[in-house]
């Protein structure tokens, strides 16, 4: 039997499990074994949901859309390391779901969604490649949506209750991102990620605000200027202009999260 029930979900095929350790995890078996592109997982509850470098993404049962959507492009068309764009795009495709909700979130650079300077929702991206190409890639999104506290070692963890009092259900939101994504995904694969970051410039809520980028070998603080054509922040320090690649980078507000 298998631990999981087969939806559709706006045209896509959705595996969506009561409980499991990841859907990154779940998806990225399924790609292995060839799903298609757009194939979801979601789960009601994650045991070992992860964040990037293996952090952990708490995930508790009912309270939040945890889900993963499958990109699989045509074969040799997309070089192996455009594929962080990809959270660029999920991250503006996930703010648009929410407004359709009336719910208003800014993006928080790389890959954070917040509201009220909290974060509500983080994404991360893995994937496959062959000779330089990307295979395909998993986008693994989790949104906190309803309950209103938090354990104390997540001070600035917040849901989209608790800062806005509106409740979604976690499949009606997954519902509403997928063809969001399916706009987005398009737009980005003909036109590069150049429109992306445009789109995403107005909901930023790193950009003009004085933000310190924590790097393996030190610190940069100073103000977010613009994005780079590759999705890099430009900094204007004290001595002068630095980019900030996404990566293992923490970039945060020098008075707060934002
Ligand atoms: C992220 O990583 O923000 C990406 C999170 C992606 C989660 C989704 S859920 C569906 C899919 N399946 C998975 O297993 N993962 C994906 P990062 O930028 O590294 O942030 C991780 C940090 O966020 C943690 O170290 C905590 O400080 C904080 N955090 C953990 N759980 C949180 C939550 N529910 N809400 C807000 N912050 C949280």
């Amino acid at each position: 039997m298998p631990d999981y029930d087969i939806l559709e979900l706006s045209g896509h095929k959705a595996y969506v499990y009561q409980v499991t350790d990841s859907t990154n995890t779940r998806l990225k078996a399924l790609a292995r074994d060839g799903e298609s592109h757009g194939s979801i997982a979601a789960a009601y509850e994650q045991t070992s949901g992860r964040g990037r470098m293996d952090r952990k993404w708490l995930s508790r049962s009912g309270l939040g859309a945890w889900f993963s959507y499958l990109i699989r492009p045509e074969p040799d068309t997309v070089p192996s390391e455009k594929a962080s764009d990809l959270v660029f795009v999920s991250a503006l495709s996930m703010a648009r779901a929410l407004s359709d909700f009336s719910v208003e979130a800014q993006i928080k650079w790389p890959n954070d969604l917040v509201i009220g300077g909290k974060k509500i929702c983080g994404i991360m991206c893995e994937m496959a490649q062959s000779e330089g190409f990307l295979t395909w890639a998993v986008a693994g999104i989790g949104v906190n949506l309803l309950g209103c506290s938090f354990p104390p070692d997540l001070p600035w963890a917040a849901s989209v209750e608790s800062e806005t009092g509106v409740k979604i259900a976690p499949l009606d939101l997954i519902a509403r991102f997928l063809p969001h994504f399916d706009n987005d995904y398009r737009n980005w694969l003909e036109n590069g990620l150049f429109e992306t970051l445009q789109n995403i410039a107005p909901l930023s809520a790193t950009l003009g605000n004085r933000v310190v980028a924590h790097l393996p070998n030190g610190e940069i603080t100073g103000i977010a200027l613009r994005f780079r054509s590759d999705g890099a922040l430009i900094i204007q320090t004290e001595n002068g202009e630095c980019a900030v690649a996404y990566g293992d980078v923490s970039v945060r507000g020098v008075m707060g999260y934002t």
